[in-house]
């Protein structure tokens, strides 16, 4: 399919945009070397996200893990994939079976596997194959820290990160923790991926501020897909 000009099928309108009428996604925005935005790029199939995500949900309920510090996280986590981001007082690890219910965590549906691979390989990085997809509620006021996302064995592979909901001030750093950041404000339906060059760089998000989306209410939530191991 090539209605939108580019000669990539990964340009062209899903068949559900092209059902509902919705415009191409404005084409990827270069942050920095190994970071790019997809604007509004997970908003085509947003219905069948939506489903998957309460069925992983009703799974794996979201929960507040335990930080090595001994606090109590304010964001609400869970996960889908082989491997899930757990933490305890024991430190980050990922883990094939789910610490609150025993089992393992909920499959990583098709279409989530698909998202996260064309929107890598838009950004530069083909053939990624996320084994763990870290999903995370934020309620209003809640923020989460600048951290590196340095757990994954192979650091090659990028992260995919999805943004639902009411949006958020995500903090984009650089390599040291006192590095400048960025402020991009990421909306319902918002992609970022970053690897290669930028793949240690420092993130975080700043408190969610009052807000209300249709479908998720005052609350944000973020997906992110790694490949674990
Ligand atoms: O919520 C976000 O945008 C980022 C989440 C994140 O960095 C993480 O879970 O490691
Ligand atoms: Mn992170």
């Amino acid at each position: 399919m090539n209605v939108s000009g580019h000669t990539l099928d990964l340009f062209g309108p899903s068949e559900a945009a092209l059902r509902t009428g919705a415009a191409a996604p404005p084409p990827p925005e270069r942050l920095a070397d190994g970071a790019v935005l997809l604007r509004g790029f997970a908003l085509a199939d947003e219905a069948l996200w939506r489903e998957a995500l309460d069925a992983i949900v009703q799974a794996a309920p979201l929960q507040q893990m335990v930080t090595p510090g001994g606090h109590t996280m304010q964001v609400r986590t869970t996960s889908c994939g082989t491997w899930g981001w757990t933490s305890a007082e024991s430190g980050y690890r990922y883990a094939r079976l789910n610490p609150l219910t025993g089992q393992p965590w909920p499959a990583l549906p098709e279409a989530f596997r698909r998202l996260a691979h064309d929107a890598a390989a838009l950004a530069g990085f083909p053939g990624f194959d996320p084994d763990a997809c870290l999903v995370n509620r934020y309620a209003p006021g809640t923020r989460l820290s600048l951290h590196q996302d340095r757990h994954e064995r192979d650091l090659r592979q990028p992260v995919v990160s999805v943004s639902w909901g009411v949006p958020a001030v995500f903090l984009f750093g650089g390599l040291q923790r006192s590095d400048r950041a960025l402020r991009l404000t990421l909306q319902h339906g918002d992609v970022l991926v970053w690897g290669g060059p930028a793949r240690l760089r420092f993130h975080g998000v700043m408190p969610i501020a009052p807000a209300h989306h249709p479908a998720f209410g005052p609350d944000r939530v973020n997906l992110t897909f790694r490949r674990a191991f």
